[in-house]
């Protein structure tokens, strides 16, 4: 991403719009078919914590940590993943100004997940084989009945 204009302010607002909708916690662009370098997360329970991260880059350090991860583009699944704990974020605003800042617990498990997203990977990517063959056969099963 290198243009911050009203249209990069405007597809950011409307990914933020989406995510609580959903409902969810985070937002990659690329679940919403737009394959720019752009995340939104909030993890507050009042919806008052929203970040914006374009051109995120993350150094996650720490411990590593288990927790109960679900996805939008994974309906109604919930496994355990394993994460960092904390993470180093650099990344810009909408405006393209730098923003710099240490995340952790559910903060810095969401940007992981949804940088995740960025590069094409999902949660149950992580999980074994047999669990990921047991998913995509309950996603399989769940779509035929649904049309
Ligand atoms: O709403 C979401 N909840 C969630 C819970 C645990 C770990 C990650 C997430 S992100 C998810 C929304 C989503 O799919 N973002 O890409
Ligand atoms: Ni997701």
């Amino acid at each position: 991403m290198d243009t911050f204009d009203s249209q990069l302010a405007e597809f950011a607002e409307n990914m933020l719009e989406t995510m609580y909708a959903a409902p969810g916690i985070g937002l990659a662009a690329t679940q919403v078919n737009v394959h720019k370098r752009v995340i939104v997360v909030d993890v507050s329970d009042t919806k008052s914590e929203a970040y914006t991260l374009i051109n995120p880059v993350l150094e996650p350090f720490g411990a590593k940590i288990q927790g109960e991860e679900g996805c939008l583009s994974v309906p109604e699944i919930y496994e355990p993943v394993e994460r960092f704990e904390q993470v180093n974020v650099t990344a810009q605003d909408v405006n393209g100004e730098p923003i710099e800042f240490t995340a952790s617990g559910m903060l810095a498990i969401c940007i992981q997940h949804e940088c995740d997203h960025l590069e094409g990977r999902l949660f149950v990517d992580y999980l074994s084989s047999l669990k990921r063959n047991r998913i995509s056969k309950k996603l399989r099963e769940r779509s035929k009945t649904l049309v």
